[in-house]
């Protein structure tokens, strides 16, 4: 408590997820809410989103401001974006960009690859399981209401 930087936060969020007040004696309290959210997680999982976060001229803000003025009270998931599921679904040249740099990756799609129509659910983890034998019997077999489609 008491560790935030005001500055650091857009001055019109004036409250945290649980309706309190986000500046308590004159400083931003730093709680699990706001830990949570990843603005760019966040936008990224809202392909609706994103055309108004590229008219704020790519500014993550607009992102923690949707959440905390409309998202929240919307019932949106702070982060439904599988940033590598959209790696592997672009491998032939964004597992050479970014690896497992999913942060990166994230901001790949927010500020390229929803422009240039990429998919994020090219790669479906269940058909390649299937494929290899191996894998299969590696991962499917610890929980096979994740893998066998
Ligand atoms: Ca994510």
């Amino acid at each position: 408590m008491n560790n935030g930087n005001n500055l650091a936060f857009p001055p019109e969020i004036k409250f945290d997820v649980a309706g309190n007040p986000r500046i308590f004696n004159g400083t931003i309290d730093l709680g699990a809410f706001e830990f949570l959210l990843d603005p760019a997680q966040y936008g990224a999982s809202y392909r609706d989103l994103i055309p108004y976060y590229i008219n704020a001229g790519y500014n993550l803000a607009f992102f923690t401001n949707h959440y905390y003025s409309n998202g929240r009270f919307e019932g949106r998931s702070i982060d439904s974006f599988d940033e590598f599921r959209y790696i592997a679904s672009n491998a032939g040249d964004l597992i050479g960009a970014f690896g497992l740099n999913g942060a990166a990756a994230t901001l790949h799609y927010l500020n390229n690859g929803y422009t240039e129509n990429r998919s994020t659910t090219a790669f479906i983890p269940s058909r390649y399981l299937n494929s290899y034998p191996d894998l299969f019997n590696l991962f499917a077999a610890r929980s096979p209401t994740l893998y066998v489609s």
